[in-house]
């Protein structure tokens, strides 16, 4: 588009304002000239096309017209910028054959999404050029808008920026409340690019970009520059997914109505909660119910980025006023959604059953590489901390900056506790997430615990020029604390041993021996206690294990007194002991 085009559509959308350079389309802080009445302009909002459970990925440099007539190269999936949505219901497989076409290494990440270490796209697992990779897993966590996105080292901005990323939006038929679905469940994209740069995506930041990331002046949705979506006078629903590299979006309606938010990064919260605003940081999801029934047909509304105020020394600034896609009314047609009362509820966790917290101090130093964690840079062959399975942690987040990051973990999804220790949150941070915005100066607490999987995963700034400028640590997820590896020679055999004492008032130890199976290092095993019912009462262990002897305590203090089974299943052995209670 041409910077006249630009103009002239600035001025048929009835935002005539004076605005600094560059153009911002859409862009106002004057609340009159929001709502105004539709005169075209802008490109239809596009839709990336479905992925099933399974298929090909091919990621590769393509050509593509995200500006009309005008030709952008892109790193597309299957030709798509951006890539195909994969949408895909709680228990079932996905399989992805992926293929890497660049000249440089790739890595999908699945944000949000708990999957197995080696699913996960560490930049460690780089898939090489000219290579491919299967990532296959069983997606078992709760429905939500979530997304995939590049990982490798170093590469992730520049990927991310040049179109590398896709949603991945999980369903589950047990979660019905009647909400807007099909044509009135839109997911948007926002990412922000340059007009100066129109029609490519030039990516070359300098030393200055690298401290505050890398910002543009547009926001392109679902690919879509200055986006408009045709929409009925109804209930719609709005999965928002910030996959810009570095900007911070403070979302609102530019009539400033209010919207309803329903869930934050990983699914439903337990209640709608209504809002005029709310901030959206790089990695985060949110999605919210709006009604257009109150507007008429002809009218339109946008939405945009209000001003904020925040630090930054570059032509491209946080905090400028943008508009993201605009919404013309044009038909009566109505969805049959509903705002329900509530979802299910969410247990959250209890900060006093907290076993272990650890301090991060994210910091910025003069010296390449900028943004450290702990004083520490990114190395991919260092753990930095081991943290057991099933034991919850309070992870304190001191932010010693001017700058925002948006801290994200991979393998679980957490809860965040406080914010400069109060507990008193807003809407977007209630619920399950995996990325929190940590403010200039802020202190962020979050409460997480490793349930699904064990082995190394990121805890990193979404920042991406944070990211690859080292802002990530690599931690792994060890045995629960409740196991004990007694010895690591290698058994004669699998074996369930008597427990001792017995009988036992109120604990009891169990040991074990797992045996290595010819060509497999480590096995599947599962120590589980019944009831003399049959009622399962307890899940002593339940992961993998790598050959040894090993002992786990039982504590029945809240059992009540009677015989009790503790059943070994490993692979096609089970052995199962009786245990008696005596209290
Ligand atoms: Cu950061």
């Amino acid at each position: 588009m041409k910077r006249r085009d630009l103009l002239l559509m600035v001025l048929q959308a009835g935002a005539i304002l004076t605005l600094p350079k560059p153009l911002q389309f859409f862009a106002s802080e004057k609340k009159n000239a929001l709502l105004t009445e539709v005169t075209g302009g802008g490109n239809p909002l596009r839709f990336p096309p479905l992925f099933n459970n399974g298929g090909i990925m091919t990621l590769a440099q393509s050509t593509v017209q995200v500006w009309p007539s005008q030709n952008t190269q892109v790193i597309a999936i299957n030709g798509s910028y951006p890539g195909p949505t994969v949408r895909i219901q709680k228990g079932q497989t996905l399989i992805v054959n992926f293929f890497n076409n660049l000249n440089e290494e790739a890595t999908v990440h699945w944000h949000g999404l708990i999957v197995p270490e080696s699913m996960d796209g560490h930049p460690k697992d780089a898939i090489m050029p000219q290579s491919s990779y299967t990532y296959t897993y069983t997606v078992l966590q709760r429905a939500g808008t979530y997304f995939y996105h590049s990982h490798a080292h170093h590469l992730t901005a520049k990927h991310v920026f040049k179109g590398f990323a896709g949603f991945f939006i999980v369903t589950d038929p047990a979660e019905n409340f009647n909400l807007p679905s099909g044509n009135y469940d839109v997911p948007l994209c926002i990412q922000d690019h340059r007009i100066s740069d129109i029609p490519n995506f030039n990516y070359a930041p300098g030393t200055d970009e690298m401290h505050w990331g890398y910002l543009g002046d547009t926001v392109l949705v679902n690919g879509t520059p200055d986006a408009y979506l045709e929409v009925s006078r109804t209930l719609y629903r709005f999965r928002l997914v910030n996959g810009s590299n570095a900007r911070v979006y403070k979302i609102a309606f530019s009539d400033n109505s209010p919207f309803n938010i329903i869930a934050t990064d990983g699914g439903l919260k337990d209640a709608p909660v209504q809002a005029t605003q709310l901030m959206l940081s790089p990695g985060e999801r949110v999605e919210i119910l709006f009604d257009f029934s109150s507007y008429s047909i002809n009218q339109s509304v946008t939405l945009q980025s209000l001003a904020f105020s925040h630090g930054g020394t570059l032509p491209y600034k946080q905090g400028i006023p943008l508009g993201i896609i605009r919404f013309d009314v044009v038909n009566n047609i109505s969805s049959g959604g509903e705002i329900p009362a509530s979802f299910n509820a969410i247990n959250y966790y209890n900060s006093n059953e907290v076993v272990n917290t650890r301090v991060f101090t994210l910091s910025m130093v003069s010296q390449a590489p900028f943004h450290r964690i702990n004083d520490l840079t990114f190395d991919m062959k260092r753990i930095d901390w081991q943290t057991p399975q099933l034991a919850l942690e309070k992870w304190r987040i001191i932010n010693a900056t001017q700058d925002f990051h948006p801290m994200h973990v991979h393998g679980v999804l957490w809860q965040v506790l406080s914010r400069n220790g109060n507990t008193n949150l807003p809407p977007c941070d209630k619920g399950w997430k995996d990325t929190v915005l940590v403010n200039p100066t802020e202190t962020v607490e979050v409460l997480v615990r490793f349930n699904d999987y064990r082995g190394i995963y990121l805890f990193h700034c979404h920042n991406l020029e944070h990211e690859d400028d080292g802002m990530m640590l690599n931690f792994r997820v060890t045995e629960p604390i409740g196991i004990k590896q007694i010895s690591s020679g290698v058994p004669a055999e699998f074996k369930l041993h008597q427990n001792y004492p017995n009988p036992f008032n109120p604990a009891t130890k169990i040991r074990f021996d797992i045996t290595s199976v010819e060509s497999v290092r480590v096995v599947s095993a599962r120590l589980i206690v019944y009831d003399i019912t049959g009622k399962e009462a307890a899940v002593l262990y339940d992961g993998t294990l790598k050959p040894g002897e090993f002992e786990v305590e039982w504590n029945a203090s809240s059992f009540p007194s009677g015989v009790y089974f503790c059943k070994l299943i490993t692979g096609s052995f089970t052995q199962t002991i009786k245990m008696i209670l005596a209290k």
